[in-house]
């Protein structure tokens, strides 16, 4: 049995959370809306990031979806009815950011769609793995926004201006290879064997000295400096 222990089962909906020897896996859990993250799927990754942040005997972490969509992006429906005012008193997805506050490596395992909040997501994470089929794309210019969870910096700073640019303006999807080949991914498996992949990077990386760990991550995620001042995320 490869899951040893769960985390907080029963107060979970809507994702999955388990250790698979010193990894922690979150599975975002909503396959009828191919995961589209509203604020109940955070408030419980955060919750589980938390506990897994706390666990001593956790050295890594895995975030994943199923094989149709890691997260096809923040919930439509739920945002379709606010306002600015709303949100900005809300300080509507203030609370998304709390993954990049974690220290211990994230990796985001891919499948299927990654798209506007979705690919924020992967990208607050430390390393991208995809399955062969995933598919990255920033969308919400089609509903008129922006990428409004650090897509605008971090898709920049993973890829370089002009196809995050192109990405941004026209909305289209790139695919794994296109990904791996531009660094947003690092590298790319077939669907089935890209969780287990995942859970051996983070296991290899569980394996090291945690303090070490974290330290390598904080040093690069401080090279962001500038970005984290003026934008306030921290990676
Ligand atoms: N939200 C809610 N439901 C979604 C969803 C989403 N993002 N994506 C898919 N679904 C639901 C569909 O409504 C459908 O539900 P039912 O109709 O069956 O009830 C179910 O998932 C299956 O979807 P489809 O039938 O459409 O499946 P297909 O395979 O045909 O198409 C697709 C897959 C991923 C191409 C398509 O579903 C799609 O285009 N989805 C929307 C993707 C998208 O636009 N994502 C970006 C969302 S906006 C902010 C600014 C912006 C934002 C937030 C803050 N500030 C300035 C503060 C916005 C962020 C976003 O992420």
């Amino acid at each position: 049995m490869r899951f040893s222990r769960f985390y907080s089962t029963n107060e979970f909906h809507f994702i999955k959370s388990y250790l698979s020897k010193n990894v922690s896996v979150i599975e975002i859990n909503r396959p009828k809306s191919l995961n589209a993250l509203n604020d109940k799927v955070f408030h419980e990754l955060n919750k589980a990031l938390a506990e897994s942040d706390t666990d001593t005997g956790v050295g890594a972490i895995v975030i994943t979806g199923n094989e149709k969509a890691f997260a096809a992006g923040a919930d439509i429906k739920e945002m379709q009815d606010k306002t600015f005012v709303s949100n900005y008193t809300g300080n509507f997805l203030s609370h998304w950011t709390n993954v990049t506050k974690i220290r211990k490596p994230i990796i985001a395992a891919v499948n299927g769609f990654a798209l506007g909040g979705g690919c924020e997501l992967a990208m607050m994470c430390d390393i991208i793995y995809a399955g062969e089929h995933a598919k990255f794309g920033q969308p919400e210019i089609k509903l008129g926004t922006i990428p409004g969870a650090g897509g605008t910096q971090r898709l920049i700073r993973a890829i370089g201006k002009s196809k995050a640019m192109e990405m941004i303006l026209t909305g289209k999807f790139i695919t794994a290879q296109e990904a791996e080949r531009c660094g947003l991914v690092s590298k790319v498996f077939p669907a089935d064997k890209l969780l287990d992949e995942s859970i051996k990077l983070a296991n290899t990386i569980a394996s090291f000295s945690k303090p070490v760990v974290q330290m390598a991550k904080e040093s690069v995620n401080s090279g962001n400096v500038t970005i984290k001042f003026k934008y306030q995320h921290t990676n």
